[in-house]
């Protein structure tokens, strides 16, 4: 009998950082090690993710997670108790199979990404090691390049500009450390600037500026005035990310840019991102096409990647399936990874896998509604992933994450790796 195998399973509602319930599992080993896991939440979501379960009705905006607990507690915990938590991948198999649909729908995407995080957690402890050295063993634990959203726009910021995430990304920084440093001059400068220009309403649902612009344009040169402003050299000291999330507002090949009160199609789409690549010092740019746009995708890929990271997030929902099918119809250079739009850790790391295999960019993501857990921190440490999307720099559901990564940079010493040198292709490891 191991003493790694699971003993006993707890789930719980807790609470996320918009206020709705999500789910919290703790998984408990026969050797007395535990660990605990809990759900985050899309806002911007793709249509093939993982189905969260919620409990729908009045209470709570239907958001209620009731069911899921009770899955988590009853049919899930029957499956896994028993097994052995070192044995992640048989672990997860027995919550697929517990589940038994494609979108994790039946039980609850919710349920089983609390259960397998806890379970990831719970090995680690056994094993005595961080979260970021067990995944890594002897191997490389590289800390990311961070991608910091200093403006929240779309669906986390009531649409008030149509892009996404306006984000900075400090491309010239060469530790952990140093990037935070680029980036809270960055951040503290842009919310003078807000101030300055009788801006600033507070912050959005991820803790950047609220987005109080006519354009999306004017969001840009106030973000390169910001980068300016700490004291910075736009490109080559902090570069810009984009999130558009087009799917938010196109469908069918047409566009709907609310706050022009416009509608593109896609070329005009391309066009319209291809001029913003030609004026400001962006570096990557994620979703720049719908969901169900695979022609528009390939197109922007031919036409800029070769010299900006375009990276799948609602198109590829952390599929390695999708990330194959992408790779082989030249669609997007780079995956996002978020464990619960897959719905266990083994899927997730799946998708990297694919999308390492097919040489792209990997950036391992929050989601916009989050929880005090800073196990994401761990994951793109252990799995190399070279980069990682928390939000902003405002926030403890998101600084917990950044200060993760410092804590995990400092118990590294002289070893410590960070992932400099980013650009349009790969960071250096
Ligand atoms: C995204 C995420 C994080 P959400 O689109 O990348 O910014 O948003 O979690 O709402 O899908
Ligand atoms: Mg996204």
């Amino acid at each position: 009998m191991s003493p790694s195998r699971i003993a006993k399973v707890i789930g719980r509602r807790v609470w996320d950082s918009r206020g709705r319930p999500t789910v919290e599992a703790e998984v408990l080993l026969e050797s007395g090690a535990w660990g605990r896991g809990m759900a985050p939440a899309g806002a911007s979501r793709g249509r093939h993710e993982a189905v969260d379960l919620r409990d729908g009705g009045l209470s709570l905006g239907g958001f209620g997670v009731a069911r899921a607990v009770a899955n988590v507690n009853g049919p899930l915990a029957l499956a896994i108790r028993g097994l052995d938590a070192s044995d992640q991948k048989a672990v997860d198999a027995a919550l697929i199979a517990t589940d038994g649909t494609p979108d994790k729908s039946n039980l609850g995407g919710n349920a089983l990404t609390a259960l397998s995080m806890a379970t990831l957690n719970a090995a680690a402890a056994h094993a005595g090691l961080p979260l970021w050295r067990y995944l890594a063993g002897e191997g490389p634990a590289t800390l990311p390049m961070p991608e910091v959203q200093i403006f929240g726009g779309g669906a986390h910021a009531a649409r008030r500009v149509d892009v996404q995430d306006f984000m900075a990304m400090p491309v010239g920084a060469t530790s952990f450390e140093e990037a935070l440093t680029f980036v809270a001059e960055t951040y503290r400068a842009a919310g003078e600037l807000m101030a300055a220009a009788g801006k600033k309403y507070g912050v959005a649902d991820e803790g950047g500026f609220w987005p109080d612009f006519r354009s999306n344009e004017e969001a840009l040169d106030m973000l390169l005035r910001a980068i300016e402003g700490a004291g910075l050299r736009p490109g080559d000291e902090m570069a810009i990310s984009l999130d558009i999330a087009a799917s938010e507002f196109g469908r069918d090949g047409r566009y709907s840019l609310a706050l022009e009160d416009r509608v593109l199609d896609s070329g005009q789409m391309i066009e319209m991102l291809v001029g913003w690549l030609r004026r400001y010092p962006i570096v990557a740019i994620e979703d720049p096409l719908a969901e169900d746009d695979g022609d528009g995708m390939a197109a922007f890929t031919r036409a800029m990647g070769e010299r900006v990271q375009i990276i799948g997030d609602d198109f590829l929902v952390t599929s390695a399936a999708r990330v194959e099918a992408a790779a082989a119809a030249g669609q997007c250079n780079a995956v996002l990874v978020k464990v619960n739009q897959a719905g266990t850790i083994t899927e997730a790391k799946a998708a990297l896998d694919a999308g390492l295999a097919a040489g792209w960019n990997t950036i391992v993501s929050a989601r916009s509604g989050e929880t005090e857990d800073a196990i994401i921190a761990h994951l793109a440490t252990g799995w190399n992933a070279l980069q990682l999307k928390v939000g902003s720099f405002a926030r403890s559901e998101r600084m917990a994450k950044w200060n993760e990564c410092l804590r995990i940079e400092e118990s590294q010493g002289s070893t410590a790796r960070f992932a400099t040198g980013l650009r349009f292709g790969r960071a250096r490891a």
